[in-house]
Protein backbone atom coordinates (compact mmCIF):
# COMPACT_ATOMS: atom_id res chain seq x y z
CA UNK A 1 0.00 0.00 0.00
CA UNK A 2 0.87 3.33 -0.87
CA UNK A 3 2.27 5.31 2.19
CA UNK A 4 -0.09 7.95 3.90
CA UNK A 5 -3.32 6.06 2.99
CA UNK A 6 -4.79 6.27 6.44
CA UNK A 7 -8.09 4.00 6.40
CA UNK A 8 -10.54 4.36 9.06
CA UNK A 9 -13.15 1.62 8.31
CA UNK A 10 -16.66 1.69 10.48
CA UNK A 11 -15.77 5.52 11.51
CA UNK A 12 -19.37 7.03 11.43
CA UNK A 13 -22.27 4.86 13.02
CA UNK A 14 -25.08 4.22 10.73
CA UNK A 15 -27.63 7.15 12.31
CA UNK A 16 -24.44 9.45 12.08
CA UNK A 17 -24.00 7.93 7.97
CA UNK A 18 -28.01 8.65 7.54
CA UNK A 19 -27.77 12.27 9.10
CA UNK A 20 -24.63 13.28 6.44
CA UNK A 21 -26.63 11.69 3.37
CA UNK A 22 -29.94 13.22 4.57
CA UNK A 23 -28.02 17.12 4.85
CA UNK A 24 -26.59 16.28 1.44
CA UNK A 25 -29.68 15.61 -0.58
CA UNK A 26 -31.51 18.42 0.87
CA UNK A 27 -28.44 20.61 -0.17
CA UNK A 28 -28.89 18.94 -3.39
CA UNK A 29 -32.05 20.42 -4.06
CA UNK A 30 -30.51 23.52 -4.54
CA UNK A 31 -27.73 22.46 -5.81
CA UNK A 32 -28.73 19.12 -8.39
CA UNK A 33 -25.95 16.52 -8.88
CA UNK A 34 -25.00 17.19 -12.59
CA UNK A 35 -23.19 15.23 -14.54
CA UNK A 36 -19.97 16.24 -15.64
CA UNK A 37 -18.01 16.98 -19.38
CA UNK A 38 -14.53 15.64 -19.24
CA UNK A 39 -12.26 18.12 -21.97
CA UNK A 40 -12.45 15.07 -24.67
CA UNK A 41 -15.92 15.63 -24.71
CA UNK A 42 -17.20 12.46 -23.07
CA UNK A 43 -19.92 12.73 -19.78
CA UNK A 44 -18.50 11.03 -16.82
CA UNK A 45 -20.74 8.25 -15.45
CA UNK A 46 -20.52 9.85 -11.85
CA UNK A 47 -22.88 12.92 -11.15
CA UNK A 48 -21.25 15.61 -9.20
CA UNK A 49 -22.67 18.60 -6.89
CA UNK A 50 -20.29 20.52 -3.94
CA UNK A 51 -20.73 21.83 -0.41
CA UNK A 52 -18.34 24.94 0.73
CA UNK A 53 -16.62 27.62 -0.36
CA UNK A 54 -15.48 26.10 -3.53
CA UNK A 55 -15.79 22.57 -5.34
CA UNK A 56 -14.84 21.19 -8.53
CA UNK A 57 -16.19 21.14 -11.86
CA UNK A 58 -15.18 19.64 -15.90
CA UNK A 59 -16.31 21.19 -18.75
CA UNK A 60 -15.02 21.36 -22.74
CA UNK A 61 -12.48 23.46 -21.43
CA UNK A 62 -10.78 21.73 -18.52
CA UNK A 63 -11.34 20.84 -14.72
CA UNK A 64 -10.61 23.83 -12.05
CA UNK A 65 -12.47 24.80 -8.50
CA UNK A 66 -15.35 26.94 -8.91
CA UNK A 67 -17.45 29.07 -6.57
CA UNK A 68 -20.63 28.63 -7.86
CA UNK A 69 -22.88 25.70 -9.62
CA UNK A 70 -21.99 25.12 -13.32
CA UNK A 71 -26.06 24.80 -13.68
CA UNK A 72 -27.86 27.06 -11.80
CA UNK A 73 -25.24 30.12 -11.07
CA UNK A 74 -25.77 29.88 -7.59
CA UNK A 75 -23.14 29.46 -4.73
CA UNK A 76 -22.51 25.86 -3.16
CA UNK A 77 -24.24 25.62 -0.45
CA UNK A 78 -22.77 25.54 3.02
CA UNK A 79 -20.00 22.82 3.79
CA UNK A 80 -22.18 20.56 7.16
CA UNK A 81 -20.51 21.01 10.27
CA UNK A 82 -20.11 17.29 10.43
CA UNK A 83 -17.81 17.22 7.94
CA UNK A 84 -15.90 20.33 9.42
CA UNK A 85 -15.63 18.16 12.67
CA UNK A 86 -14.35 15.04 10.62
CA UNK A 87 -11.82 16.63 8.86
CA UNK A 88 -10.52 18.45 12.47
CA UNK A 89 -10.94 15.38 14.13
CA UNK A 90 -8.92 12.90 11.45
CA UNK A 91 -6.64 16.40 9.80
CA UNK A 92 -6.18 18.19 13.12
CA UNK A 93 -3.10 19.70 11.29
CA UNK A 94 -4.08 20.55 8.36
CA UNK A 95 -5.76 24.01 7.21
CA UNK A 96 -9.48 23.94 7.02
CA UNK A 97 -11.32 22.46 4.17
CA UNK A 98 -12.42 24.91 1.42
CA UNK A 99 -14.37 22.41 -0.65
CA UNK A 100 -16.46 19.16 -1.28
CA UNK A 101 -16.94 17.43 -3.86
CA UNK A 102 -19.79 14.57 -3.47
CA UNK A 103 -20.07 12.06 -5.74
CA UNK A 104 -23.01 9.84 -6.65
CA UNK A 105 -22.74 6.90 -8.02
CA UNK A 106 -26.10 5.17 -9.60
CA UNK A 107 -25.97 1.89 -11.09
CA UNK A 108 -23.62 1.21 -12.93
CA UNK A 109 -21.23 4.83 -12.43
CA UNK A 110 -17.08 4.50 -11.76
CA UNK A 111 -14.66 6.75 -11.77
CA UNK A 112 -10.90 5.65 -14.01
CA UNK A 113 -7.73 5.88 -12.70
CA UNK A 114 -6.40 9.79 -12.42
CA UNK A 115 -4.26 11.68 -9.82
CA UNK A 116 -5.59 14.94 -8.40
CA UNK A 117 -3.78 17.82 -9.49
CA UNK A 118 -6.61 20.56 -9.74
CA UNK A 119 -5.82 22.26 -6.13
CA UNK A 120 -3.44 24.48 -5.03
CA UNK A 121 -1.54 22.70 -1.95
CA UNK A 122 -0.75 19.10 -2.31
CA UNK A 123 0.40 19.34 1.30
CA UNK A 124 -3.08 19.41 2.67
CA UNK A 125 -4.47 16.14 2.63
CA UNK A 126 -7.78 14.80 1.66
CA UNK A 127 -10.57 13.08 3.22
CA UNK A 128 -13.10 10.50 2.12
CA UNK A 129 -16.00 9.43 3.57
CA UNK A 130 -17.70 6.49 1.62
CA UNK A 131 -21.40 6.32 1.92
CA UNK A 132 -24.03 3.48 0.84
CA UNK A 133 -22.83 0.46 -1.76
CA UNK A 134 -19.66 -0.86 -1.44
CA UNK A 135 -17.06 0.57 -3.98
CA UNK A 136 -14.21 -1.63 -5.12
CA UNK A 137 -11.42 1.27 -5.06
CA UNK A 138 -8.12 0.62 -7.07
CA UNK A 139 -5.03 2.75 -5.80
CA UNK A 140 -1.40 2.98 -7.23
CA UNK A 141 1.50 4.97 -6.41
CA UNK A 142 2.32 7.94 -8.15
CA UNK A 143 3.21 7.03 -11.53
CA UNK A 144 0.67 5.65 -14.12
CA UNK A 145 0.80 1.89 -15.09
CA UNK A 146 2.49 0.62 -11.60
CA UNK A 147 1.45 -2.35 -8.87
CA UNK A 148 -2.20 -1.01 -7.75
CA UNK A 149 -3.88 -2.71 -4.67
CA UNK A 150 -7.46 -3.10 -4.63
CA UNK A 151 -9.45 -2.20 -1.32
CA UNK A 152 -13.32 -2.33 -0.79
CA UNK A 153 -14.25 1.02 0.47
CA UNK A 154 -18.07 0.65 2.70
CA UNK A 155 -20.92 3.04 4.24
CA UNK A 156 -19.02 4.32 7.07
CA UNK A 157 -15.61 3.92 6.07
CA UNK A 158 -13.29 7.26 6.08
CA UNK A 159 -9.67 7.41 4.38
CA UNK A 160 -7.13 10.11 4.58
CA UNK A 161 -4.83 10.53 2.06
CA UNK A 162 -1.38 12.26 2.98
CA UNK A 163 2.26 12.17 1.84
CA UNK A 164 2.89 10.12 -1.06
CA UNK A 165 -0.99 8.95 -1.32
CA UNK A 166 -2.05 12.40 -1.96
CA UNK A 167 -0.65 12.17 -5.51
CA UNK A 168 -1.24 8.57 -5.94
CA UNK A 169 -3.56 7.20 -9.36
CA UNK A 170 -6.34 5.63 -7.54
CA UNK A 171 -10.06 5.12 -9.48
CA UNK A 172 -13.20 3.34 -8.43
CA UNK A 173 -13.43 -0.52 -10.56
CA UNK A 174 -17.33 -1.03 -9.57
CA UNK A 175 -19.86 -0.06 -6.84
CA UNK A 176 -21.55 -3.48 -5.53
CA UNK A 177 -25.36 -2.60 -6.30
CA UNK A 178 -27.37 -3.54 -3.66
CA UNK A 179 -25.12 -3.64 -0.95
CA UNK A 180 -26.24 -1.12 1.14
CA UNK A 181 -29.79 0.25 2.07
CA UNK A 182 -28.67 3.73 2.70
CA UNK A 183 -29.14 5.73 -0.16
CA UNK A 184 -32.64 6.75 -1.52
CA UNK A 185 -32.54 5.10 -5.05
CA UNK A 186 -29.78 2.73 -4.14
CA UNK A 187 -25.94 3.55 -5.04
CA UNK A 188 -22.70 5.31 -3.55
CA UNK A 189 -22.09 8.65 -2.26
CA UNK A 190 -18.51 9.81 -1.69
CA UNK A 191 -17.76 13.05 -0.33
CA UNK A 192 -13.88 14.72 -0.31
CA UNK A 193 -12.91 17.29 1.33
CA UNK A 194 -9.91 19.30 0.33
CA UNK A 195 -8.09 22.30 0.35
CA UNK A 196 -8.38 23.72 -3.09
CA UNK A 197 -6.47 27.14 -2.95
C1 LIG B 1 -6.37 9.28 -3.42
N1 LIG B 1 -13.24 9.95 -5.59
O1 LIG B 1 -13.35 12.59 -6.02
S1 LIG B 1 -12.52 8.41 -2.81
C2 LIG B 1 -12.31 12.01 -6.38
O2 LIG B 1 -14.94 7.21 -4.38
C3 LIG B 1 -12.23 10.55 -6.21
O3 LIG B 1 -15.64 8.94 -5.43
C4 LIG B 1 -13.34 8.53 -5.45
O4 LIG B 1 -11.27 9.97 -6.62
C5 LIG B 1 -14.74 8.20 -5.04
O5 LIG B 1 -11.32 12.56 -6.87
C6 LIG B 1 -12.33 7.95 -4.50
C7 LIG B 1 -10.94 8.12 -2.14
C8 LIG B 1 -9.93 9.12 -2.62
C9 LIG B 1 -10.27 10.45 -2.77
C10 LIG B 1 -9.33 11.38 -3.14
C11 LIG B 1 -8.03 11.01 -3.35
C12 LIG B 1 -8.66 8.74 -2.86
C13 LIG B 1 -7.69 9.67 -3.22
C14 LIG B 1 -7.04 11.94 -3.68
C15 LIG B 1 -5.74 11.54 -3.85
C16 LIG B 1 -5.41 10.21 -3.73
FE1 LIG C 1 -9.71 11.42 -7.12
Amino acid sequence: MVEGFIFHPGALSRPEQEALAAEVFVAAEDAPFWQPVVPGGKAMSVRMTGLGPLSWVSDLKGYRYEARHPQTGKPWPPMPPMLLALWRRYAPEAPEPDACLANLYREGAKMGLHQDKDEADFSAPVLSVSLGDTAVFRIGGTTRGGPTRSVRLSSGDVCLLTGPARLAFHGIDRVLAGSSTLIPGGGRLNLTLRRAR
